[in-house]
């Protein structure tokens, strides 16, 4: 993924903020945000071509960006930040404080950081103030709280890009084996530190401490160097034996309490082991590879998903792990958007980028009209039918499936009559507003959606967004026994920071027999790789082909959503 696009995306975005905030015109904002979303889903490198062929970037937006690849920054930018302190900037980032207020808060009350906000809080500073009532104030004390508990983790798309960043940066001659371990490899959805393990000469930490994307050396040792990376995150390299490999990556993937139920195995036997490897006294059993070290402990391997002491240890010394569902086991996407609404990829790009990964099928799922900023209709949705209709010939291999992604109202109806809803081949139906309702509400909105026959997935159940919005209250279980017997299926968004649902819900919901689509919700075509992160999701649940419909043969998928002869 272009990582410079992402960066250069990130300055215009700080900078669109930066202009509301200071009172620029509304309609330059939505430009520059426009661009920053175009720049960022851009899928070819933006230091390689001209700026100017992406969608959205005009002249000045170019300029700006041309100077941020040649020096990381641009006047502009420059002098707005000098105009607004960071912590203001940082102020904006509290669920439902919006830029305005905090500028409000900072020129007329001098509160310049979200610790400051806290303090004028508690101390009574705001009552009186207009726009700042008792449950607005009780709002703000939780979104700080909350900020700052996402400060610490950070979601596994931003984890994963960046520990690969780094594996690349050190990839260089004399590094025999390079490669991330921890909550990272086990795929959890958020994550503390990465971890990295190398084997590679000593110059390694020092060449690590000189790279420019760290911020600061936390600890610089000869087997361990601790940094904080520009983006915030704490990243530890540990430089290994090479004949220790296996059991350091053993080790260090964790998780701990997996490693304590092992570990135990091996006193058992009157054997110790640790990150060097499994000894008889002064004996090496095992050490070079985990299949040696869990084979000499009676398992075949066990995948890094599943560890986490829930029943792994015990299955895999019975030989009954399940077989859980890979990658390569998806034989397409059922929940991804074009331009028609919010998605910044046309069609055809879209449907090259699926065809290029191989997938057996295709679905294009823009907005029901429910949600008015995307302007859909009915006459939009059957013309884009037509295109995919045209499309088709060109993908032989690759059948495509034309969708939508409905809004589920509060009432738990869904925003297209029955007659058009048949038209589609697939339907995907999610909560998209009305996050508040009690949890009696919100089961019974579901449960209408999922005993509706047109609606064959219900997208991103839980509508969290990690760090930015809690998921909604609900009785799962009540919802689950719901999904399985009406043969709706749950998703498992890939998005990172959604990754919804979680793992813990899906592993529930597959006791209650549930079904799962793993999908990307790409409105990009980088996003389309996204499903990495659900397939990791479906892992730690311990998914297995039979329970992920889009691992499915096309006919038995069609069969599922009642479009069998089609
Ligand atoms: P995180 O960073 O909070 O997302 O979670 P982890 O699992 O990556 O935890 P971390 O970074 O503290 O440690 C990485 C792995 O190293 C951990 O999963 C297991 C192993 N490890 C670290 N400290 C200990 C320990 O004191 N005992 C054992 N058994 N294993 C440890
Ligand atoms: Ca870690
Ligand atoms: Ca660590
Ligand atoms: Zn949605």
């Amino acid at each position: 993924m272009a990582r410079v696009n992402d960066e250069a995306a990130a300055a215009l975005q700080e900078y669109a903020d930066l202009f509301a905030m200071t009172g620029g015109d509304a309609f330059r904002v939505r430009s520059y945000q426009k661009a920053a979303k175009a720049i960022a889903g851009h899928p070819e490198d933006i230091s390689g071509g001209d700026v100017r062929s992406v969608p959205g970037v005009g002249e000045a937006i170019a300029k700006k960006i041309e100077e941020f690849l040649s020096r990381g920054s641009f006047r502009q930018l420059d002098e707005l930040r000098g105009r607004v302190p960071e912590g203001v900037r940082r102020m904006t980032r509290i669920p439902s404080l919006g830029p305005k207020k905090a500028i409000f808060l900072f020129t007329e009350l001098g509160i310049d950081s979200p610790a400051a906000l806290r303090e004028a809080i508690s101390a009574g500073r705001l009552s009186g103030v207009k726009g700042f009532g008792p449950r607005t104030e009780a709002n703000l004390l939780k979104g700080i709280d909350q900020m700052e508990q996402a400060g610490r983790r950070v979601h596994i798309g931003i984890a994963m890009e960046l520990a690969e960043r780094v594996i690349a940066s050190l990839s260089g001659e004399g590094v025999r084996r390079i490669a991330h371990a921890g909550s990272l490899r086990r795929m959890k959805d958020t994550i503390g530190d990465i971890d990295i393990l190398a084997v590679g000469p000593a110059s390694l930490m020092e060449e690590f401490r000189a790279m420019p994307y760290i911020a600061e050396v936390i600890a610089a040792g000869e087997k361990k160097t601790s940094v904080r990376t520009t983006g915030g995150v704490q990243v530890d390299l540990r430089l290994v034996p090479a004949e220790s490999w296996g059991a350091a990556m053993q080790y260090f993937t964790g998780s701990k309490e997996h490693n304590v139920r092992i570990r135990e195995m091996a006193v058992k036997k009157g054997w110790k082991l640790s990150e060097y490897g499994l000894f008889e006294g002064e004996r090496v059993i095992a050490s070079r590879t985990e299949e040696e070290i869990y084979a000499a402990l009676g398992m075949p391997w066990i995948p890094p998903t599943m560890r986490e002491d829930g029943g792994e240890v015990a299955a895999a010394l019975k030989g009954e792990l399940p077989e859980v569902v890979t990658l390569d086991d998806l034989k397409g996407d059922l929940h991804t958007h074009t331009d028609l609404t919010d998605g910044i990829a046309s069609l055809e790009d879209m449907v090259a980028a699926a065809g290029r990964l191989g997938y057996a099928y295709y679905a294009i799922t823009d907005h029901a009209p429910d949600l008015v900023m995307q302007r859909m209709t009915l006459d939009k949705a059957l013309a884009q039918r037509d295109r995919v209709a045209r499309l088709q010939t060109s993908y032989p291999g690759m059948r495509l499936l034309h969708g939508t992604e409905l809004n589920i109202g509060p009432d738990g109806t869904v925003d297209w009559p029955v007659e058009v809803l048949e038209g589609f081949d697939v339907t995907v139906a999610s909560v998209h507003s009305h996050f508040n309702q009690s949890r009696a509400e919100m089961t019974a909105r579901f449960i209408a959606a999922c005993e509706n026959p047109q609606v064959h997935i219900i997208g991103h159940p839980t509508t969290r967004k990690l760090g930015k919005r809690e998921p909604v209250d609900a009785d799962w279980e009540e919802i689950f026994r719901c999904a399985a017997r009406t043969g709706t299926a749950l998703e498992i968004d890939s998005y990172p920071d959604r990754s919804d649902l979680p793992a813990e819900l899906v592993r529930l919901a597959r006791h209650h027999g549930v079904k799962f689509s793993i999908d990307s919700d790409s409105h990009a075509v980088p996003h389309l790789a996204n499903q990495r992160y659900g397939v990791g999701i479906a892992q730690r649940a311990w998914l297995t082909t039979d329970d992920v419909i889009n691992t499915w043969p096309l006919e038995r998928l069609l069969a599922f959503l009642g479009r069998g002869d089609g």
